[in-house]
């Protein structure tokens, strides 16, 4: 089958649904190509935050009934750290702003729900999705469905398709910078049935390694736990992985951590990863398909929606005038909050975590970091009014 869009959006995660729910409000088409299935990417556990600016998206685009009634609003986080906790106080430092508690998964179900309703196109289990001509001015996105070779050919192409995804490695060499940065750490999730011990959010310094108390709901507790990067899952049952966490988390000798049935487990990989410019051509990349940043600042999702927010606005101006203008821009538009939050997300792991090769000297500058963090009025705003979310351009 050949068929033809304006936009064809390669990936349904967050950045893909909300570009074609962005464009479908200002009147612009498009066809969304997921690999996955449905089921899978309405069930895939991810992130878990939204910045203030994420959820006012969504609510004022008719995507948030659901968030309004389930999400979490959070004013406060908690560092933990010799022992004790300190609170930063997200809405006194920022002038009332909040973050939600509401998982990625369901931002997903929501956005596809608001896109099947109105009558927009996603075509999941697209199998072999390959991108072509982006050179010029009718790229085409060539897929596979139940053996069947299609084509699309549109005006643009969005490449949302993640950190894995095709799009960024079909740009010719030469045209993009990147710039990365591993480090030699992982996370080791877990979803628990567990009431969480906290209402906030805690973030916990420690001797044996960092550790986070995040929340899905009243009834699931969310946390991690810092581990090596090759660590084997294998080695860490349930009653290990609970007693580590209560080792990092606790403040004094009664704070408990509430237990239960451990219902998803993972480890994930801690990068920091750049591409410049985020389009080459008639192609776009947005969200992580452009860049990756460790989950220690709740960042990843919150950028993938800024981008999209900047695309959707420049495809509208050319569809409505034809300037071209704020299409030329989005790359350096979306690079300036990029960096910015690269910094923030790398700054606060650096904080947080064991580095291996870190001496005691290092431990102690970290310890004061974190003591000038929560008692330096300048320095826990300069936390707060990144993690709540920069303003957007
Ligand atoms: P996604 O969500 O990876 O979606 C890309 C989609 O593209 C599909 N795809 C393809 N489709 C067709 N053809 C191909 N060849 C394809 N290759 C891939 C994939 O199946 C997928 O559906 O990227 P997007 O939309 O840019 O969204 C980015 C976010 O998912 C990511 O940044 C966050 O999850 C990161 N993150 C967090 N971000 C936050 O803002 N707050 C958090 O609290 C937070 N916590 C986290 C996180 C990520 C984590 N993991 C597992 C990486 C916690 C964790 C543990
Ligand atoms: C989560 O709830 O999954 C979460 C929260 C905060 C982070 C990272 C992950 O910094």
């Amino acid at each position: 089958m050949n068929h033809r869009t304006q936009v064809g959006i390669v990936g349904a995660g967050p950045a893909g649904l909300m570009l074609s729910h962005l464009l479908h409000l200002a009147g612009i088409e498009s066809v969304v190509l997921e690999a996955r299935s449905r089921q899978y990417v309405e069930e895939r556990v991810r992130a878990g935050l939204l910045e203030q600016g994420t959820v006012n998206l969504l609510i004022e685009t008719g995507v948030g009934d659901r968030l309004k009634r389930l999400g979490l609003t959070h004013h406060g986080i908690e560092l933990r750290f010799g022992g004790r906790g300190h609170r930063i106080d997200l809405s006194g430092l920022t002038g009332g702003s909040t973050v939600a508690i509401y998982a990625q998964h369901e931002v997903v179900k929501d956005l596809i729900a608001a896109r099947l309703a109105a009558g927009g196109q996603i075509i999941f289990e697209a199998g072999d999705v390959s991108i072509h001509d982006f050179d010029g001015p009718t790229p085409k996105i060539r897929y596979r469905i139940d053996g069947n070779v299609n084509l699309l050919s549109c005006d643009f192409i969005a490449g949302c398709d993640g950190f894995h995804g095709v799009c960024r490695p079909t740009i010719p060499a030469g045209v993009l910078t990147m710039y990365d940065r591993i480090y030699p750490f992982a996370w080791l999730g877990i979803l628990a049935e567990a009431r969480p011990s906290s209402d906030e959010l805690i973030y916990a310094y420690h001797d044996r390694g960092f550790a986070l108390h995040s929340m899905r709901s009243p009834e699931i507790t969310r946390l991690y736990l810092q581990c090596a990067p090759d660590e084997d899952l294998g080695k860490w049952p349930d009653e290990r992985i609970w007693e580590e966490l209560q080792l990092r988390l606790a403040a004094g000798k009664d704070w408990k951590l509430n237990r239960g049935a451990v219902i998803q487990k993972g480890i994930t990989e801690m990068r920091s990863f750049v591409v410049e410019p985020m389009h080459s051509g008639t192609l776009f990349l947005a969200g992580d398909a452009a860049h990756i940043v460790p989950p220690t600042g709740a960042k990843g999702l919150n950028l993938a929606v800024a981008d999209v927010r900047v695309l959707a606005r420049a495809l509208t101006d050319y569809y409505a005038s034809g300037n071209r203008d704020l299409l030329s821009s989005y790359s350096e538009t979306c690079l300036r909050r990029v960096w910015k939050v690269q910094r923030f997300s790398w700054w606060m792991t650096s904080m947080l975590h064991r580095f291996p090769d870190d001496n005691l000297f290092d431990q102690r500058r970290q310890l004061a970091e974190l003591d000038y963090v929560t008692t330096s009025r300048a320095a826990s705003q300069t936390l707060a009014e990144n993690y709540v979310g920069l303003p957007m351009e």
